[in-house]
């Protein structure tokens, strides 16, 4: 049975991508999976609910590891969000994942609390309390105080849970989708759709009550066409990093894996060159990579698991020593529109964030902020000036007019060029 079942999946797999076989979509599939099992050996950063989610939803684990990255979830992160609750800040992304994450290890939601304001309430408990405010703000201003990315990751943390969702809360998010409100900066969000299409498939599944079932059907349609239409002509939907949860946001609506053929070649093309480097980008496409989906972890029992996948030394690649420098040019455009443009010499191959770690030390005038996010460092301050989540403002980056699709510590300059950062509203 069980063989007949891996030999069903990797025709699956084979079927519509002329350019892998099964064993090779294996082979890249594991060396992921282990890319992601050496991130968790990393004590530096805060442990990655994500993460956890991609490794439990693989076929191969490596129990004692995950366990002991559990571990370290329910005390590093889950002090990290009740920091984020005592500072006031919005914690439902995060607290979402977290509840995913502990679903994808069958552990039991009622076992923890969270502490604020010196009352302990259960997870899912405060996660509807959040979700309330969310629909409230969106009732007031036409928007979540998060985005509809985290507004979908707390639905989709409930539902997975079992807990019911208010038809007010969900009706929200179906109309976000009729009315075209999800964006990133000013583009249509394939992300956010993928995981908006993720939450309201499950509610459907779940036979969750919504205001209209025609309402819910009718934006299902919707998401599942603008992310087949999101499809580029090198098979990415959206691009390389949206690419994993829009196959996964299909497969859950039911979408033949077949169907996603290309647009699973592009994302084994991008494991071959290296681009899921940052733990964060490699969780969202292994699931993709698996046949899984979020919704999955409805229905996880974390019974007889596979104990066999090994970390293994990283074969150590073979990085040529670039030579040379390059001459960047940065210009930051502040909020009222003063521009200040600096130019620097760095090494070819360095990191935008050493490079503007250069320039401030060059003492010209630059400077510039950071602040730690599950995808890395995130641009906050430059030149004394914050763009701020709650003004709706950020820092947006472009090399020669091309907006980056990565973050500072991943986007390596590797030719002369001017890179603008500019204070946009969204
Ligand atoms: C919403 C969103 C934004 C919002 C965030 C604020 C808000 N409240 O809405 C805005 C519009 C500001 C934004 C900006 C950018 N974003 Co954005 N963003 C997202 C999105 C859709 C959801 C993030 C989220 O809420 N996650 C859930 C919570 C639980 O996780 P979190 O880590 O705590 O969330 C925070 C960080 O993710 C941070 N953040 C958002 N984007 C980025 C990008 C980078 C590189 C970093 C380090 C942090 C970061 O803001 C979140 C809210 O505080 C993701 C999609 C995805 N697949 O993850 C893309 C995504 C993370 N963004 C991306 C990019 C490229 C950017 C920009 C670099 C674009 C640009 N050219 O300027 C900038 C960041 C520049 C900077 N200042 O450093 C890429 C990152 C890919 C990569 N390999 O690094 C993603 C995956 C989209 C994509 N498919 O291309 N983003």
């Amino acid at each position: 049975m069980i063989t007949l079942l891996i030999v069903s999946t990797f025709l699956a797999l084979a079927a519509g991508k002329p350019c892998a076989s099964a064993s090779d979509h294996e082979a890249l599939l594991q060396s992921l999976n282990k890319q992601l099992l050496r991130s968790v050996d990393t004590q530096d950063n805060l442990p990655n609910p994500s993460v956890h989610i991609a490794l439990r939803l693989s076929t191969q684990h490596n129990l004692d590891k995950e366990n002991q990255h559990l571990n370290r979830l329910k005390k590093e992160f889950h002090e990290d969000i009740e920091k984020s609750l005592r500072n006031g800040e919005l914690v439902v992304g995060r607290l979402a994942l977290y509840i995913l994450a502990l679903r994808s290890s069958c552990h039991d939601l009622t076992s923890l609390h969270l502490n604020h304001n010196e009352v302990n309430e259960f997870l899912l408990t405060h996660l509807k309390k959040e979700m309330e405010e969310e629909k409230q703000n969106i009732a007031f201003s036409q928007r979540p105080k998060t985005n509809y990315y985290q507004y979908s990751l707390g639905i989709l943390a409930l539902c997975v849970s079992r807990v019911r969702v208010s038809t007010h809360v969900s009706h929200k998010l179906i109309h976000a989708v009729e009315h075209g409100q999800i964006k990133h900066g000013e583009s249509l969000c394939i992300d956010s759709h993928a995981m908006a299409g993720m939450a309201l498939q499950c509610l459907k599944n779940e036979g969750t009550s919504v205001k209209d079932d025609a309402e819910l059907d009718k934006a299902l349609v919707t998401i599942k066409q603008k992310l087949l239409d999101s499809k580029r002509a090198d098979g990415h939907m959206g691009n390389e990093f949206s690419t994993g949860l829009a196959v996964q946001a299909l497969l859950a609506m039911g979408v033949e894996m077949e169907e996603c053929g290309t647009a699973v070649e592009a994302l084994r093309a991008d494991i071959r060159k290296g681009t899921y480097h940052n733990p964060m980008a490699a969780s969202q496409v292994l699931p993709a990579l698996h046949q899984q989906s979020y919704l999955h972890l409805k229905s996880k029992e974390c019974r007889s698991e596979d104990d066999t996948l090994t970390a293994d030394v990283e074969s150590a690649s073979e990085v040529l020593p670039s030579h040379g420098q390059v001459t960047l040019q940065v210009e930051v455009i502040k909020s009222n529109g003063a521009a200040s443009v600096f130019s620097i010499n760095v090494p070819k191959g360095s990191s935008l964030f050493e490079a503007l770690n250069l320039l401030q030390d060059k003492q010209t005038g630059f400077t510039f902020k950071t602040e730690d996010s599950l995808w890395g460092a995130f641009l906050s301050v430059l030149n004394d000036e914050q763009a701020r989540q709650t003004d709706r403002r950020y820092w947006h980056v472009s090399s020669d007019g091309t907006s980056l699709t990565q973050g500072i510590k991943d986007y390596k300059i590797d030719s002369a060029q001017r890179i603008t950062i500019k204070n946009t509203g969204y």
